[in-house]
């Protein structure tokens, strides 16, 4: 990209369409790969043979490609012993978690031991993702396989540079989805893979089809084109199988998947007294019934735990009852906590199964992370997202300055600062403590009488005059947030509830002494620890884990892929300029390249640089001179201008290397139509 000759955003945008629509999928930008979404395979692009091309190739031998990517991060961490990291971003459906695939598939390939057995640690890392596309990953209007948390994972390596270890990190599952979908989306994979299941497991768990439970029939979708839910049920197992998740553990798994179905289907009606609630007929007592033996847990304590609560008053604990409605949320925020425990749990059971080499120092890690999003409406997860794209884009911006301050200092070159849009006072906004946000929310939470109304007056009151924040003029409770990536509007209506985090404790109870100890086992005993992490809210531990996910980062080299989706129908072939260039925006990447353009795009080695043009001044070349002095008459002898030497590097202006390219084909083509000639008179 640096090497055309204009750059400015309709050169960039016709030079990935040109490409795109050639099935060149990858493009460099300086030191950032753009990856545009092919929507069907590229066989050739991704087999064998191509991983053995890139395999040492140096950064821009080759035609652009993910491999080079991981080859780069791989040699650094080799050569230079520094953990590198690669991070991939953009929109829902971009791409992501697909090159993330095919990064870790290459960094095995490099890091792999050849000839083992099945279970290598490289084997078990490839073959979590399925095993957490199956419990994280649903359908959604944007992506038919949409995860739902966002994955930052270390691969560990040895001194002799084989992967010797793995630590996945996990963030922030979106919970909502277990209870509430809406058409034609779908709840989370597993669901509809396990009631696909052979008929003996369907019996075992009491499951038919999908339109028979609540959460999943909300949706009037229940398949999905190109995805065979029966199959993915045995590659689940099997997949599970390969990460050394016991058989016996994968019975409890599923069983609790089941469990939370039968949970969906229990319906409350009025009781007889005023605010209390029954089970609404026999076949919610059956769904009643069954999530409790699936659960091993007692049934009659599960119903209570729903249609019950007790209350600790200074006289005593008393034991209240709760209406149809308050019953059914105390039911979906059961089957939300299970689930989102036996997601944790799959994460933390697949990093003891591959281990922490204690010896490494030096890892890649690879983050594949929710781009920034901006819907109809938006609520507290969007915010997370966003905040969590703030914080990436600041890092990224930091970066691409920092890598291009360093190169002019190292060199020796004259530069003056290049200023660029800071984003720290969004970052503040959100997460200053106190004040911010996100510090507001968690006030709001810890007070019982707050509604989403009273947190909203709060905001407006404290923010007024901030410049990232404003009221919507017609809403009392939604406000705005002027993110670098655009305007959002947050609906605070769900923020509290969504916020916090707390196990009701009947429910603790109950499963806690579930007498299948893997159940039981998801509840723990509270402890001082643990109660003290669920207590903090789920903002609050989500900024933690961001602050601690930055910290590693910054400890690491850092590459960036950003991908692009190029048209909303999810089709090959069909490039939309404005929506890609939309991307191109959010994504930083042209705010890179302007950084790029304000600098010296390209710069080549002496050496490189005469090899290159020594077409264009022969004469110059046969002097002898120094490779520095040869470099500057050639330059001159051209007549460029603003371009600068270094110590060791030529560094050129954007568009003059283009220019330089197209004096050498016209050279060549001149010396070429020469030799014709004089052939011709030979003869
Ligand atoms: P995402 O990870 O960026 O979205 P995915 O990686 O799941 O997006 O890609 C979406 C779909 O696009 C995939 O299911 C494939 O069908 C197709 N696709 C993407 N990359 C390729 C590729 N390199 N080759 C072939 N097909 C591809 V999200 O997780 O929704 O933010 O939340
Ligand atoms: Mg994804």
């Amino acid at each position: 990209m640096t090497r055309l000759s204009y750059l400015h955003e309709p050169g960039v945008l016709d030079n990935l369409a040109v490409r795109y629509a050639k099935n060149i999928i990858y493009t460099y930008t300086g030191n950032i790969l753009i990856a545009i979404n092919p929507f069907q395979r590229l066989p050739n692009l991704v087999d064998a043979r191509t991983m053995e091309k890139y395999k040492g190739a140096n950064l821009g031998d080759l035609d652009p490609h993910v491999f080079a990517i991981a080859d780069v991060s791989y040699r650094q961490m080799i050569n230079e012993g520094k953990s590198n990291s690669i991070l991939v971003s953009g929109e829902s459906g971009a791409g992501k978690t697909e090159t993330t695939k095919l990064l870790m598939g290459y960094l095995a390939y490099l890091g792999g031991r050849s000839g083992t057995g099945e279970r290598t640690v490289e084997q078990q890392v490839l073959e979590s993702n399925p095993v957490l596309e199956a419990f994280g990953n649903a359908k959604t209007v944007r992506n038919n396989n949409s995860s739902r948390f966002g994955k930052f994972v270390e691969i560990q390596f040895d001194k002799s540079g084989k992967i010797s270890g793995a630590a996945i990190r996990t963030y922030l599952l979106e919970r909502s989805r277990v209870c509430q979908i809406n058409s034609p989306e779908r709840n989370y994979h597993c669901f509809y893979f396990l009631c696909a299941a052979p008929s003996e497991d369907l019996k075992k768990y009491k499951l038919g089809d999908p339109s028979l439970f609540h959460y999943l029939n909300q949706s009037a979708c229940i398949k999905v084109d190109g995805i065979n839910d029966a199959e993915e049920y045995l590659a689940t197992r099997k997949a599970m199988d390969t990460v050394g998740i016991t058989d016996q553990e994968q019975e409890a798994i599923f069983r609790v998947v089941a469990a939370v179905l039968h949970l969906g289907n229990i319906n409350f009606t009025k009781g007889r007294e005023a605010d209390s609630s029954i089970i609404k007929d026999d076949k919610s007592r059956f769904h009643l019934n069954t999530a409790g033996e699936l659960l091993m847990c007692d049934c009659e304590k599960l119903e209570n735990a729903l249609i019950k609560r007790e209350i600790n008053t200074p006289e005593g604990v008393i034991t209240t009852t709760v209406g149809p409605n308050s019953a059914t949320i105390s039911r979906d925020g059961l089957a939300k906590q299970i689930y989102s425990r036996l997601f944790d749990w799959l994460v933390n059971r697949i990093n003891a199964s591959i281990g922490q080499d204690p010896n490494s120092n030096k890892l890649i890690g690879v983050l594949d992370i929710y781009g920034f999003e901006s819907f109809k409406t938006n609520s507290f997860e969007q915010l997370c997202i966003n905040f969590t794209n703030e914080k990436l884009q600041q890092h990224f911006n930091q970066n691409v300055f920092k890598m291009e301050q360093e190169e002019y200092t190292r060199e020796q070159i004259n530069w003056s600062y290049i200023e660029f849009v800071d984003n720290q006072d969004v970052l503040d906004l959100i997460e200053r403590k106190p004040g911010g946000i996100i510090a507001l929310l968690d006030e709001a939470c810890m007070f019982p009488k707050s509604t989403h109304e009273t947190l909203s007056q709060k905001l407006y009151e404290k923010f007024k005059n901030h410049k990232r924040f404003t009221k919507p003029k017609l809403s009392r409770t939604a406000f705005t947030i002027q993110h670098y990536a655009g305007d959002v509007t947050y609906q605070s209506d769900q923020f509290l509830d969504k916020n916090k985090d707390y196990v009701v404790a009947e429910h603790q109870e109950l499963l806690n002494a579930s007498k299948c100890s893997f159940v039981s086992g998801l509840f723990p005993q509270a402890t001082e620890e643990n109660t003290k992490s669920s207590k903090s809210s789920i903002a609050t531990r989500f900024k933690i884990q961001l602050h601690e996910l930055m910290e590693t980062l910054s400890s690491t080299e850092p590459h960036y892929i950003r991908c692009i989706k190029p048209n909303s129908v999810l089709k090959p072939g069909i490039f939309e300029n404005t929506n890609v260039l939309q991307q191109l925006r959010c994504s930083g990447v042209l705010e890179a390249i302007r950084i790029s353009c304000a600098g010296y795009p390209t710069r080549k080695l002496f050496h490189d640089f005469l090899h290159r043009f020594r077409v264009l001044a022969p004469e110059i070349l046969k002097e002898k001179n120094d490779e520095k002095v040869s470099c500057q008459k050639v330059l001159d002898k051209m007549g460029l201008q603003g371009y600068q030497i270094g110590r060791t590097k030529v560094f050129l202006r954007a568009g003059q290397m283009a220019d330089l390219d197209a004096r050498r084909t016209e050279m060549r083509n001149n010396a070429a139509k020469g030799v014709q000639s004089q052939f011709r008179t030979h003869v």
